[in-house]
């Protein structure tokens, strides 16, 4: 038996040491570091029960991670349009590939997804992963559970139930007793978190669009003294928003509810509908819930699985108070309503400033969502709730979230070439300040691109500061609707293609941060072409180039 590094230690005179446990891997996919921090959870609760215990990255998996027996523990997030992570990409196309190994049932798996119920593809990675494994022949020792954004109970959950199952046929050296590695002490205690936020001062809220821009990009900035919370370039913010009043207060009006209604625990129904639960997004969860409630035919037509085409476009540009006016109930008690709402998550936001240059503030680029539809004029929770509800000398609930996944180089001679038009510019300001700050020699190159130079160049004075003292060596700007023609920052990627392609052979990292529905596919799109029509590939081959790069970790993305 070879020790594996992160191995329980047991002290050598406990005779059960001799004991050969099996060891259970923990095999993860992850984006920004949630479904990371399950496996790490779930490494520890393997080491306290015995097991030998091992974290294995997708980005690192291949057929080699093949060998009988082998007992694992899955755990995958799931990003937009029911894709894997970037760095499980590679990893997902294998298994689901001609070439994926041959299983049997030696290999026990289980599978954990993590995703989003308001959207369609719901932990589709998850569910991939789960049936494949089984198509290949491995054996399913526990039900795959899919988790949605407030998944922490459920996976601490699904860890001990499948270490359970794992119990029942595998070894364990003897278990660890409290004493050796209690739980509670393994899972590392952060000061801030969802839980316990930050309350952090607003000292500045200010738009950064200028007069005739279509839209409203604020510059806010929090303070952070004598919260001894720090953070590093890459790394976002969570917001604990709080719902809009006049909406919730409708809402009660519909459903007749009294704001007071108890909801056990001293809740009241208006404070939990403002601070505890989501109250706009719908998700199937939610309308499977109303179905049963209204008994509305039309809704279950809709619901019906034939129908899943239309309730979609139904579902398009509506919230759940459209579904309580639409499908009205005679009567519903508080209890019955919230039944049905997830927990309101936090929402995340790349964080604009770096540490080093200003370490008691921390500073947000935020797109304020607003839109009519349906009739009705709408607004995105924790944008809104940022705009409108609080103002300088306020305080916002806040933690700090790592990404580990979108970092600078450590070597700071390394070139960066940073793509982040419109909000996705926050985190490269805070790469320059950083860089700035840490008088790194290596060269940027920022392109950014927004709707209208005059309206819409976030930070303008900032960057053309920048280019001025030679900390940005190229800064290429698209202003999409200053001309005719559209023109997007991956035009300004082609026309510059021999240069790019340079700066990646000189080593450069290159990272995209900002829209992730078409943007980042697009500029994707546009990379392959500049390496492949520069580097003489062909497809498989330029594919082959940008693969390398995503595992040397030298093509990170932040989009949403
Ligand atoms: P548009 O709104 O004029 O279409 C920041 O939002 C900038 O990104 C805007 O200029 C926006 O242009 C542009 N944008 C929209 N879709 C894009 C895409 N698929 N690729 C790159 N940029 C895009």
């Amino acid at each position: 038996l070879t020790a594996q590094r992160g191995d329980v230690a047991v002290s050598p005179t406990q005779p059960e040491a001799t004991v050969a446990a099996a060891e259970i891997v923990v095999l993860y996919g992850s984006q920004t570091g949630n479904a990371e921090g399950v496996a790490e959870l779930a490494c520890d609760r393997i080491k306290a029960r015995g097991f030998h215990a091992r974290l294995l990255d997708m980005a690192e998996a291949g057929k080699k991670t093949f060998k009988d027996p082998l007992n694992l523990m899955v755990v995958v997030s799931t990003q937009g349009d029911g894709d894997p992570p970037d760095t499980a990409e590679s990893f997902h196309e294998l298994m689901h590939g001609r070439k994926a190994p041959k299983l049997n049932d030696q290999t026990r798996f289980a599978v954990l997804g993590l995703g989003d119920s308001s959207y369609d593809h719901f932990c589709q990675t998850g569910k991939d992963f789960d049936a494949r494994f089984e198509a290949l022949g491995a054996q399913r020792i526990h039900d795959r559970v899919d988790c949605d954004v407030d998944y922490e109970e459920d996976a601490e959950r699904w860890i001990e139930s499948v270490l359970d199952r794992y119990s029942e046929f595998c070894d364990t050296v003897s278990p660890v007793s409290d004493s050796l590695a209690p739980v509670a002490n393994a899972t590392p205690q952060t000061s801030y978190s969802k839980k316990h936020p930050f309350h952090a001062e607003v000292l500045d809220s200010i738009v950064l669009n200028g007069r005739g821009s279509d839209k409203e990009t604020r510059h806010i900035e929090l303070s952070l003294e004598d919260s001894g919370l720090s953070f590093e370039p890459g790394d976002a913010i969570g917001v604990v928003p709080q719902n809009d009043p006049a909406y919730v207060d409708e809402l009660l009006d519909i459903l007749r509810l009294d704001a007071d209604a108890d909801l056990g625990e001293g809740r009241r129904l208006r404070d939990a509908l403002l601070t505890e639960f989501e109250v706009t997004t719908l998700t199937r969860p939610f309308l499977e819930h109303w179905t049963e409630v209204s008994d509305a035919a039309e809704l279950r037509r809709l619901m019906d699985q034939d129908s899943r085409g239309e309730l979609r476009d139904w579902v398009e540009g509506r919230h759940i108070i459209d579904v309580l006016e639409h499908f009205p109930v005679k009567e519903i008690d508080a209890h019955t309503f919230t039944q049905a709402l997830r927990k309101l998550p936090p929402r995340l936001y790349s964080i604009a400033s770096s540490y080093q240059a200003t370490p008691d503030e921390v500073h947000l680029t935020v797109g304020v969502v607003r839109y009519e539809s349906h009739g009705r004029s709408r607004g995105g929770v924790a944008t809104t709730y940022l705009a409108d509800r609080v103002h300088p000398g306020d305080t916002v609930p806040i933690y700090v979230d790592r990404n580990k996944n979108f970092k600078l180089p450590h070597d700071d001679n390394t070139p960066v070439v940073m793509v982040g038009p419109g909000t996705g510019v926050a985190p490269f300001r805070a790469f320059l300040q950083e860089r700035e700050e840490r008088g790194a020699t290596g060269r940027n190159w920022l392109f950014f691109g927004d709707r209208r130079f005059r309206s819409d160049f976030l930070y303008q004075a900032e960057m053309l500061q920048w280019r001025k003292q030679g900390l940005l060596t190229h800064l290429d700007v698209a202003f999409s609707r200053d001309q005719q023609e559209k023109v997007y920052v991956q035009e300004r990627m082609r026309e510059h293609a021999t240069e790019l392609y340079a700066w990646l052979q000189e080593g450069a990292h290159f990272y995209v941060c900002g829209d992730g529905e078409r943007m980042a596919a697009d500029v994707h799109r546009a990379l392959l072409d500049v390496i492949r029509t520069q580097g003489r590939f062909d497809e498989e081959g330029a594919k082959e180039y940008l693969r390398e790069l995503q595992q040397a970790k030298r093509y990170q993305r932040d989009v949403y």
